[in-house]
C-alpha cells in the first residue's frame, strides 16, 4: 500500500479542518446493525481517508470573510464535502478512471465492491442535501445556498464537466475546450464553496460574483498542478499512481502546454485570483495565502 506524506498547514487551516472532520462525524455517524451499515461505512471510508478538506476550508473562510459566522456554515461545508467525495468514489469505478488508489488507501469499490462504491456515492449525494435542508441558516439564504450547491455540482456544472472529460476520450480538445472542462468539473465546486460561504454570511451580489470569478481561476490553477503533478510528484506523496493521464492517453494541461508554459498558467491564474481577492477591500490575507499554497503544494 502507498504510504503517503503529508506537509502541514498553516493553524487557521488546520483548526477549520478540525471542525469540518467533528462535523462529519457528528453528522454523519457510524451506524451499527441495521441493513445499510455496510453502504454507510464504505461511504464514511471515503469521506474521512484523508483528504485535504480546501473546499470546506474556502466556504468557511469566506463566510468569516464576509463578516459571518463560521458555524452557521458548517452544515453545508460538510455537503459539499459529500459531494466531492461522491464525485471521487465514482470518479475511480471501473466504467469511469478505473483508479485503484485514492489519498493513499484502495478506492472505496476495491474495498467494498462495485455496487456498494456506487450506492455510497448515491447516499453522499443524496444525503448531502439532506444535511443543507436541515442546516441552522436563514431559510432565504439557505436556499439560495442549495441552489448554487446543485447548480455547481449538477449538469450545467461538475457533473458537465465529467461528460466533457469523458467526450475527450474520443476527440483531441484544444487548450480553449480544455478550459472549459475543467472549468466544470474542477472549478464549480471551488467556486460553490466561495459562493456559498459567501452567500451564508449575507454578501452582496456583485461581492459573491467577486468571489466566485477569484475561486475560477483558483480552481482553473489548481487542476493545472493536478496536471502537473500527475508527472512531476510521486505516488508516495500524491497517495495514487502517477501517470495516470499519460497512461490513460489523456489531454492534459501539460500535454498540450508543456511543463513550463502550463507552470506559467497556473501561476497567471493565481496572480489574477489574487488580484480579484484584493479589489474585494477585505481582510483577504487568509485566501490569498491558501491562493499560494495552492500553486505550491505537493499533493
Ligand atoms: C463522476 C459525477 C462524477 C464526477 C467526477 C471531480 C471529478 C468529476 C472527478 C475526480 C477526479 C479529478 C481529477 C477531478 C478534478 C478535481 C480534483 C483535482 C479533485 C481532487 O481534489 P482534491 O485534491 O482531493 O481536493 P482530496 O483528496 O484532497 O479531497
Amino acid at each position: 500500500m502507498l504510504k503517503v506524506k503529508r506537509q502541514m498547514t498553516e493553524n487557521w487551516m488546520n483548526e477549520y479542518k478540525a471542525l469540518v472532520e467533528g462535523e462529519i462525524d457528528r453528522l454523519v455517524p457510524k451506524l451499527n446493525d441495521c441493513g445499510y451499515t455496510t453502504v454507510n461505512d464504505a461511504a464514511r471510508y471515503s469521506l474521512t481517508l484523508g483528504g485535504k478538506r480546501i473546499r470546506p476550508i474556502i466556504m468557511l473562510e469566506c463566510c468569516r470573510l464576509f463578516s459571518g459566522d463560521i458555524e452557521d456554515a458548517l452544515s453545508f461545508s460538510v455537503a459539499l464535502e459529500m459531494i466531492h467525495t461522491y464525485s471521487l468514489i465514482h470518479d475511480d469505478l471501473p466504467c469511469m478512471d478505473n483508479d485503484d488508489m485514492r489519498r493513499g488507501k484502495p478506492s472505496c469499490h476495491i474495498k467494498f465492491g462495485e455496487d456498494t462504491a456506487l450506492l455510497a456515492g448515491d447516499t453522499l449525494l443524496t444525503e448531502a442535501f439532506n444535511i443543507a435542508a436541515n442546516s441552522s441558516v436563514d431559510d432565504k439564504r439557505k436556499i439560495k445556498a442549495i441552489a448554487i450547491l446543485a447548480k455547481r455540482a449538477g449538469l450545467h456544472g461538475m457533473i458537465g464537466g465529467q461528460v466533457l472529460d469523458l467526450s475527450f476520450e474520443k476527440t483531441n480538445p484544444n487548450i480553449e475546450q480544455l478550459k472549459e472542462m475543467c472549468r466544470l468539473k474542477t472549478g464549480c465546486l471551488i467556486s460553490a464553496a466561495a459562493e456559498i460561504g459567501a452567500v451564508i454570511a449575507g454578501a452582496t451580489e456583485n461581492q459573491v460574483a467577486l468571489i466566485s470569478e477569484y475561486a475560477f481561476n483558483l480552481g482553473l490553477a489548481f487542476q493545472i498542478i493536478d496536471d502537473i503533478l500527475d508527472v512531476t510528484s510521486t505516488a508516495e506523496v500524491l497517495g495514487k499512481p502517477i501517470n495516470s493521464d499519460a497512461e490513460n492517453d489523456k489531454a492534459t494541461f501539460v500535454t498540450l502546454l508543456g511543463l513550463d508554459n502550463a507552470k506559467a498558467l497556473a501561476s497567471d491564474l493565481t496572480m489574477h485570483a489574487l488580484d480579484i481577492l484584493n479589489s474585494l477591500n477585505k481582510d483577504t490575507k487568509r485566501l490569498c495565502s491558501l491562493t499560494n499554497m495552492l500553486l505550491q503544494r505537493n499533493y
